[in-house]
Parts: C-alpha cells; sequence; structure tokens
C-alpha cells in the first residue's frame, strides 16, 4: 500500500482523477439505453462532478438477464472455493492499491472527511471483501444424523441473482458488506448505488473485474430509487433484494416482493440508538470523546449513530461541559478534503434543510440548544450544520424519537436504572446502543436488557467484520451485515437424501 493523505497528495491526484459514471453490466460500461443522465454533486462546495448514466427497467432488465445468464453457465458459482477465494483477495489489493483515489472519489461525492474515508471506509472495504474471501474454502457443510441405510447432506447454495441497494452514507463500505458474503458464496450481483453517490461503487465494480470476477458476475446500475431500485425490486428474476436504507424504503422492497416472485428481502435500516451513561463512571474524559464520536462521526449521517444521551442526572452537567470543552478543540469542521476535519458537508441542500428543520422545530418547542444549532460555513456553497446538543429532551419531543440522520444530540437525564432501560428501549428502532459503566454487574444485566442488536460497553463501536450487524424490531431483518451469519441470507440450504442399497 502506497498511498499516503497529504495534502500534496490529494492535490496531485485529483488532478487525474476520472469519474467512471456509465452503468457497468456484463464486464463493460454502458450508457443507460434511454441516453439519460443525472448530475451528482459535491455536497461542500454545491458544484457538479459529472453526469451519471440514469439506468431504468430496460437496463436493469440487461442486467439481471447477464447475471442470469453468468449463474447458470456457473463461471463464478462452479469455480472451486479457493478459486473464488483467490480472484476475491486479489479484489481487496486492488481496492487496497487504490485506497487515495477512491478516498477522495468518497469524500468528494458523500462530503466525508478524507481522512475517515482513507483510514475507515476504504481499508473497511477491502478488509470486508478480504475476510470473506478466506471464508470461502474454510466452512463445511453437513451430514444429517441419519439412520444408517440413508446418507443425507445439507449444503448451502448461492441464490442465483442478488439486488444490492445501497444508502449514500457509506457508499464504498454498504458496497463491502453485500459483496464480500453475497460473492464469496458464488451469487452474481446487481448493485444499485444511492442516486447521490454512484461513483465509488462503479469505480469498485471496475476492479473487481481486473482481479478477475467474470463478466455478469458483478453489474452496476446506477439510477434512481423510484427508477432502477423499483425495476430492480419488482424484477421477477431476481432472489433476493439485499437492502441497506431507510425503513419507508425498506416496507416498499417488502411490497415489491409480496406483488412479484416472493424474492427473498434482507433490510438493514434506521436507527434511534440510545448511549447509556451510569453514575458509576470514573473517566468522564473517555466517555465524552467517545460520546461525542458516536453522535457526529459522518456528521451523523449514520445508522448507528447514538443520537439518545441518556446519563445519570448526577452527572450530566459535568459531561455535558468536558463533551463541549473536546467538541471546541478536537471536532474542526469544514473542507472534506483537509485531512484534519473531523466533520464534513451533509450529503445534499434537501437533506441540510430537513436536518435544520428538526432543530427549528425543537427550538420552537422551548428547547435550549447548548452548543451548534444553525448552518455554517454558507460561503463555501456546501451544505454544513454545526455539530448540535440539546439538553433537558423529554423522551416524547421529535429529536428524542425520529432519526435525524445529522449532527443532533438529544440529552436525556435520568434517575434510576430501570428508567434508563425503558428509556433506551422506548423507541420503534433498535440497531445499536452504547453502555457505559464500571460495575460489571450493573454491565451485565443492562446489556442484556437493552433492545438493540449491537450493544456496544464502555466504547462506541460497531463491532467488527468477525461479529453481525443488524437491527431488532424496525432496524431491519432478514439477515445480517459483516461475519459469517451474513452468508446465511444469500445462501439456500439443500437437502440430499441418498438411500444405501
Ligand atoms: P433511502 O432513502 O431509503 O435510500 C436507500 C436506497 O433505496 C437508495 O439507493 C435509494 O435510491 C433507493 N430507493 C429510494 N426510494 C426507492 C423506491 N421507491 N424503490 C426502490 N428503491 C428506492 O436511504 P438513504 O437516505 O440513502 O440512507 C439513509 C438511511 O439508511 C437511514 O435511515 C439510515 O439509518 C439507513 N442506513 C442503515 C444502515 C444499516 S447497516 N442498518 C447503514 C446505512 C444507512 P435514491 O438514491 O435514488 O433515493
Amino acid at each position: 500500500m502506497t498511498d499516503t493523505l497529504t495534502r500534496d497528495a490529494i492535490a496531485q491526484k485529483i488532478k487525474r482523477l476520472e469519474y467512471r459514471n456509465m452503468a457497468f453490466i456484463d464486464g463493460h460500461f454502458v450508457p443507460a439505453r434511454s441516453g439519460k443522465t443525472f448530475p451528482t454533486l459535491n455536497p461542500a462546495t454545491g458544484e457538479v462532478l459529472t453526469e451519471v448514466a440514469a439506468c431504468d427497467t430496460e437496463d436493469v432488465d440487461l442486467a439481471v438477464k447477464a447475471a442470469r445468464r453468468a449463474f447458470d453457465l456457473g463461471v463464478w458459482s462452479r469455480l472451486a472455493p479457493a478459486e473464488r477465494k483467490a480472484i476475491m483477495k486479489r479484489f481487496a489489493d486492488l481496492i487496497d492499491e487504490h485506497r487515495l483515489e477512491l478516498a477522495i472519489l468518497e469524500s468528494l461525492e458523500a462530503g466525508k472527511p478524507i481522512g475517515e474515508c482513507f483510514n475507515v471506509d476504504i481499508p473497511d472495504t477491502a478488509n470486508t471483501i478480504r475476510w470473506n474471501a478466506e471464508t470461502a474454502d474454510k466452512l463445511y457443510d453437513a451430514v444429517a444424523p441419519t439412520a444408517p441405510d440413508v446418507v443425507a447432506t445439507v449444503r448451502r447454495e448461492p441464490l442465483g441473482v442478488v439486488g444490492a441497494v445501497l444508502p449514500w452514507n457509506f457508499p464504498a463500505m454498504m458496497v463491502g458488506w453485500k459483496l464480500g458474503p453475497a460473492l464469496v458464496t458464488g451469487n452474481c450481483v446487481i448493485v444499485k448505488p444511492a442516486q447521490l453517490t454512484s461513483l465509488t461503487t462503479i469505480r469498485i465494480a471496475e476492479l473487481g473485474h481486473q482481479a478477475g470476477i467474470p463478466a455478469g458476475v458483478l453489474n452496476v446500475v446506477p439510477g434512481l430509487g423510484s427508477t432502477a431500485g423499483q425495476a430492480l425490486g419488482m424484477h421477477p428474476d431476481v432472489d433476493l433484494i439485499a437492502f441497506t436504507g431507510s425503513t419507508a424504503v425498506g416496507r416498499r422492497f417488502l411490497e415489491y416482493s409480496a406483488a412479484t416472485n416472493l424474492k427473498r428481502v434482507a433490510l438493514e435500516l434506521g436507527g434511534k440508538n440510545p448511549q447509556v451513561v451510569m453514575p458509576d463512571v470514573s473517566d468522564l474524559k473517555t466517555v465524552a470523546s467517545n460520546v461525542l464520536a458516536s453522535a457526529f462521526w459522518n456528521m451523523g449521517e449514520n445508522c448507528s449513530a447514538g443520537s439518545r444521551l441518556i446519563v445519570h442526572r448526577s452527572i450530566k452537567d459535568a459531561l455535558l461541559d468536558e463533551m463541549l470543552v473536546q467538541l471546541e478543540t478536537e471536532w474542526k469542521t469544514g473542507d472534506p478534503l483537509d485531512p484534519e476535519v473531523r466533520l464534513g458537508a451533509l450529503i445534499q441542500k434537501d437533506h441540510m434543510d430537513k436536518v435544520l428543520g428538526f432543530i427549528d422545530r425543537a427550538k420552537a418547542a422551548g428547547l435550549t440548544a447548548l452548543t451548534g444549532g444553525e448552518q455554517i460555513l454558507e460561503e463555501t456553497g456546501g451544505y454544513f450544520v454545526a455539530p448540535t446538543i440539546f439538553d433537558d429532551v423529554p423522551t416524547d419531543a421529535e429529536i428524542a424519537r425520529e432519526e435525524i440522520f445529522g449532527p443532533v444530540l438529544a440529552v436525556i437525564p435520568f434517575d434510576t436504572e430501570d428508567e434508563a432501560i425503558a428509556i433506551a428501549n422506548d423507541t420503534c428502532y433498535g440497531l445499536a446502543a452504547s453502555l457505559w459503566s464500571d460495575d460489571l454487574s450493573t454491565v451485565h444485566r443492562m446489556s442484556a436488557a437493552i433492545r438493540a442488536g449491537t450493544v456496544s460497553v464502555n466504547c462506541f463501536s460497531e463491532g467488527d467484520i468477525t461479529t453481525p450487524f443488524g437491527g431488532y424490531k424496525q432496524s431491519g431483518f432478514g439477515g445480517r451485515d459483516k461475519s459469517v451469519y451474513a452468508h446465511e441470507h444469500y445462501t439456500e440450504l439443500k437437502t440430499t437424501w441418498i438411500k444405501v442399497g
């Protein structure tokens, strides 16, 4: 890995940057059949980066046909697992080799801080593909405990054609989380990136092809949700939709499935995640730094953002004081291409206006922002919102209940452990939670009582590639991203029952 993250390296790379902006179908870049395109913008400046192919029903159908053909020919599914492993590891290596280029694309199109893209998003994408690749020839299927006159094998088989529909907040990581398990289990994939962030995904598909993934196995159809997304969801020859996005659109995919071929639907959806801080914590500095990271990492545009700080009344003010100091000194906001910046731009103007709407309504309801509460850096033409903390938020306030998907933290005090658990669970979501306590028994009791797919204790974490990630309740169902558990929703179980003569 030769790239380093310096201002000079970034500037040099940007000069030579070429956008891949067409669909990638059956191993080729192609324009949309209609010839239509849509602009993709840099949210830090409001400027158009390039025009991207606007795929629709016809393009999706071509991609599904290519994927089905590749699947039926067995060019991928019937490779020896060790061969799939070798190609996927090359794929991961190529992502690493293009780390700076991909990080720049990600930052330019999504407004994300380049340091995060370079140090977290792109390495995580490569690592996810590499880790999954390694499982190819290490997982065994089963022989059932039948009577001696029968041999019954139970094998996992690939589903066939998988549609992966992605959100805009972690474009590269989300494509990695889908491609890793889908490809290693032998499926052919059509990715529909979010309209706002297509560029990294298209480039990653090209790198996959370069690594040796056969034509038709990995396709990308950029386009709108209402056209390309819906066409994929309704297509009668797609076997699974692996969706990450909002709960509202997740519902639509269930409807598409019900109205067509009953394709499987795996949903990774939204969150309104609690961070619970118990009064026994001794290291408030560490708690403060993690609480801020949980709330404001990726500008709060994060499904697992800890957007509700549920803190014991006796330590609330001391914790908030520490958080305000750290926010002032350690959270530089501004140009996402500056390696020192920790808070970049929100994804688009409409989304910024939505976030500011939540803030304005909270103020109108009488809540006070301890810090932030407004748009900043307007002179850049970009969509920046100051990190915002509201204190003493009632549990029924809009900002305590709705997923804002921006840098807005609601602080909710509590007095008893039971009250803290009740507040943490008082949500229709259940994706992630954080718990802070120095007492082991409290940790065991409370982490068991909090209803969320991942409870991180004394840290803010989504786990790593070895642990499943996904939600309870309306945060999703039908599968988990990451770990070998993710393989389950990309495979069918096949029983072969052999009578012994
Ligand atoms: P959505 O608006 O739900 O969009 C997700 C994807 O669905 C996009 O590709 C979108 O296309 C497409 N889509 C939109 N409407 C559609 C329709 N009617 N039919 C078919 N496809 C449609 O989510 P988002 O705004 O990109 O991302 C934010 C949401 O994702 C948040 O709720 C967040 O919590 C969730 N999220 C969850 C996770 C996990 S792991 N649980 C991770 C990241 C994000 P367009 O781009 O054209 O709208």
